[in-house]
Formats: C-alpha cells, sequence, structure tokens
C-alpha cells in the first residue's frame, strides 16, 4: 500500500537530534498522522533547507516541526521561506542545557513567528499534539483521535501516588 502524504514535516538541524526529535514522529503516528522527518541544518546544508521548503506547502505540508540545539536558527530561517505555521523546539545536546536553543528560538524579532515549545522530548511531543490541533480544525477525524488521546491520558493518571 502506498504510504498516506505527509502533512507534518519534523525538521532537524543534525542527526544527533533525532533521540529527542523521535518524539515528535511517535506522537504524531499515535495520532494517525502522516509525517516526514528530515536532516535539514540551517547552516551546514541552507540549500536543502531552502529547496525543502520551496515545494513543501505544494507536497502538501500543512506544519513544520523544526528541532535544533544550540545557536538554533533552524526554526527561524525556516518561518522565513515559508508561510506555514512553524512549530520550534530548542533541543538539549549542549553545555548550557538547552537554554540556549530556547532563547534563540523563542527570541524572533517581530515580523517572522515562530511558535516555541518546551527543551527536549516534552517539546517534541507537545509540538505535534499542537500540529494535531491545528490539523483538527479541518479534519474531524483528527480531532476525534486528539480528543480519544486526552481521554486516555486522563484515565492513565493514578488517584493515589505510588506507596512502596
Ligand atoms: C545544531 O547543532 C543541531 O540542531 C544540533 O542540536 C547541534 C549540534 O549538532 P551536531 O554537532 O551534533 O551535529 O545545529
Amino acid at each position: 500500500m502506498a504510504k498516506p502524504r505527509a502533512r507534518v514535516a519534523i525538521i532537524m538541524g543534525s542527526p544527533s537530534d533525532w533521540e529527542v526529535m523521535r518524539a515528535a514522529e511517535e506522537t504524531l503516528d499515535e495520532l494517525g498522522i502522516a509525517s516526514d522527518a528530515r536532516v535539514i541544518s540551517a547552516h551546514r546544508t541552507p540549500a536543502r533547507l531552502v529547496r525543502f521548503l520551496a515545494s513543501a506547502e505544494q507536497d502538501g505540508i500543512e506544519v513544520v516541526i523544526a528541532g535544533a540545539g544550540m545557536a538554533a536558527h533552524l526554526a527561524g530561517v525556516a518561518a522565513a521561506h515559508t508561510l506555514l505555521p512553524v512549530l520550534g523546539v530548542p533541543l538539549p545536546g549542549s553545555e548550557l542545557r538547552g537554554f540556549d536553543a530556547l532563547l534563540a528560538t523563542v527570541q524572533m524579532p517581530g515580523g517572522i513567528p515562530v511558535a516555541t515549545f518546551a527543551i527536549g522530548r516534552a517539546g517534541a511531543k507537545n509540538a505535534a499534539l499542537f500540529a494535531a490541533a491545528i490539523l483538527a480544525r479541518g479534519d474531524d477525524a483528527i480531532r476525534d483521535r486528539l480528543a480519544k488521546f486526552r481521554e486516555a491520558q486522563s484515565a492513565a493518571v493514578p488517584e493515589r501516588p505510588p506507596r512502596d
């Protein structure tokens, strides 16, 4: 069977980012949303970035999740090259444990917005859930799956703390 067309792009600055960014793919998989994960660096592969975003919209991509660490300009540069919503995930693999990437991602000058999420896996997961919420505006099946995800999440929280 042919793979469904990706509606969300997950881009990351380095293969070393995948360990964290796979949380975005896993969450989208759980919600039945096809995604396309790519290593695209704003500084090491600038031409790849421009090429990918030039055709992303016509290729069916509706949301871009961009994860990067250190001086993390990937999400901001990506946002400059597309009108699609860009969700930035600051990654923690630096001496500053992602605080550098958080500031670089969140402190976009006015004019080119990047929605910024938490540092690391929580951010990657929430970016995927946020992408699902965007898609759910025009897709009842995704809205239903998102509602079920929330229900299951609530049901999994115990009433009392675990005692040994
Ligand atoms: C950023 O630099 C990447 O997003 C990565 O988080 C960081 C370090 O990259 P590597 O040196 O591990 O490839 O561009």
